[in-house]
């Protein structure tokens, strides 16, 4: 088989660029090493960035956010049981984010491809990439215990921060940036009424929590857990009132509560892969990048990746022009970086951890700052709508 592309994974960053690559007459096929089904049941991001949401009307593949998706005009920092609505279209000319999970948004970009007809290889195994440092890159892959091959001109390695596509690359290509967390977040899915209808970031002495929404009736919870905590260690109870614990007492008051439909704790770290280019693959998502998800960038880069690699697919294919594939990873890391450093930032804000008293004084003083000088909001804003492309 050959195909101008091969995308490997097929989570938000595989399907959008197969779908603008479609969109654009790209021969493409991806390779999914789980089950769609399986891929449709992780529940992840919640917050839309308008670059996102710009992005999925382009792959027709935003109807049912323009109808379904919430926007926020604000987003409030809590400190001490005490408030603070930062106003996001206030202090950046109108923009704001949008509430739709990522779950959803898998699920429109699943359903416009496989009504394309374009190719999509679930369960395709030992998914091996070869020769990306020639001019005849392929792909191989294992299904219903047949070895296939596809040549292609360029890989795009969309399969996440444990894919194979970085591990492709030599050693001595790479360059690898990490910061791992002392901490995990325990999230909670509940079909609740959301105790506020912008995101919360609160910090106490208890550690931190995060109120997000999928919908008016669907709330999604967080709250900051020990690094080694299991899931098993948490009913719904325990939950709710760790949770309650870390609100203010007007949100705490309000809070309503019910059965979890979804608990799970994800580790947090921060992960730079430089360059996101080696020869004809490409890198994009949590395949070349890992951010903190307070605030709430990780989907959001992703797209913002397959914004510039479509553009650099489709000068290759057009002239076949190399150096289009090295201005990606120019382009993307810029913004990956500059995201990375707001998610570090406010992740820094909002935990306490291995804090002295002087750390612990120096936060205190950066929220009064940021939330009481218009500088230090609208830095807030105009980092948490997203930065321009
Ligand atoms: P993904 O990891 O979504 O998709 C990669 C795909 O490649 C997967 O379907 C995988 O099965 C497949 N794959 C992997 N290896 C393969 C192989 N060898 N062959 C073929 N396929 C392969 N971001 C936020 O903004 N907010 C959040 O709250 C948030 N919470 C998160 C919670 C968890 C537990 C995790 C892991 C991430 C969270 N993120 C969050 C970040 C997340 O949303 C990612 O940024 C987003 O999924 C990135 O999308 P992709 O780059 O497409 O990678
Ligand atoms: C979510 O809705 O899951 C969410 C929102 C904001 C974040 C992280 C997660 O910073």
């Amino acid at each position: 088989m050959r195909k101008q592309v091969v995308i490997v994974g097929a989570g938000p960053s595989g399907l959008l660029l197969g779908r603008l690559l479609d969109l654009a007459g790209i021969d493409n096929i991806v390779l999914e090493r789980q089950t769609q089904d399986y891929v449709l049941a992780r529940i992840r991001a919640g917050i839309l960035e308008q670059t996102t949401v710009d992005l999925l009307h382009r792959a027709e593949a935003g109807h049912r956010l323009a109808e379904e998706g919430i926007p926020h005009h604000a987003v409030q920092l809590a400190f001490d049981y005490k408030s603070v609505s930062i106003g996001l279209s206030q202090h950046t000319n109108g923009k704001v984010v949008t509430a739709y999970g990522q779950t959803e948004v898998t699920r429109d970009l699943c359903e416009v491809r496989d009504a394309s007809g374009s190719e999509t290889i679930y369960e395709a195994a030992d998914v091996e990439i070869h020769d990306i440092d020639t001019a005849h890159p392929f792909v191989t892959y294992a299904k219903d215990g047949v070895t296939h091959r596809i040549d292609c001109d360029l890989v795009a390695g969309c399969d996440g921060y444990h894919g194979v596509s970085r591990k492709s690359v030599p050693e001595s290509a790479i360059t690898t940036y990490e910061k791992i967390y002392p901490f995990g977040w325990l999230g909670l899915l509940s079909d609740t009424r959301p105790v506020a209808h912008e995101v919360v970031y609160a910090n106490t002495e208890r550690g931190f929590a995060l109120c997000s929404m999928r919908s008016m009736t669907r709330s999604r919870y967080y709250i900051q857990c020990d690094v080694n905590d299991r899931v098993e260690n948490w009913s719904d109870d325990a939950f709710w009132d760790e949770f309650r614990r870390r609100l203010p007492p007007e949100m705490a008051e309000a809070l309503e509560t019910g059965p979890s439909l979804e608990k799970s704790i994800a580790p947090l770290r921060s992960f730079v892969a430089e360059p996101m280019r080696f020869g004809r693959l490409m890198l994009a998502g949590d395949a070349a990048h890992v951010v903190p998800p307070t605030g709430a960038k990780g989907l959001n880069l992703a797209a913002s990746d397959i914004h510039y690699m479509y553009d650099a697919i489709l000068a290759f294919c057009a002239e076949g022009d190399e150096a289009a594939l090295s201005e990606y990873s120019r382009r993307a890391l810029d913004r990956v970086w500059k995201t990375e450093r707001f998610s570090w930032w406010l992740t820094n804000l909002t935990h306490r951890f291995n804090d002295d008293a002087f750390e612990q004084r120096m936060k205190e003083a950066e929220l009064a700052y940021v939330t009481t000088s218009d500088a230090g909001r609208q830095m807030v804003a105009e980092n948490y709508v997203g930065l321009p492309l």
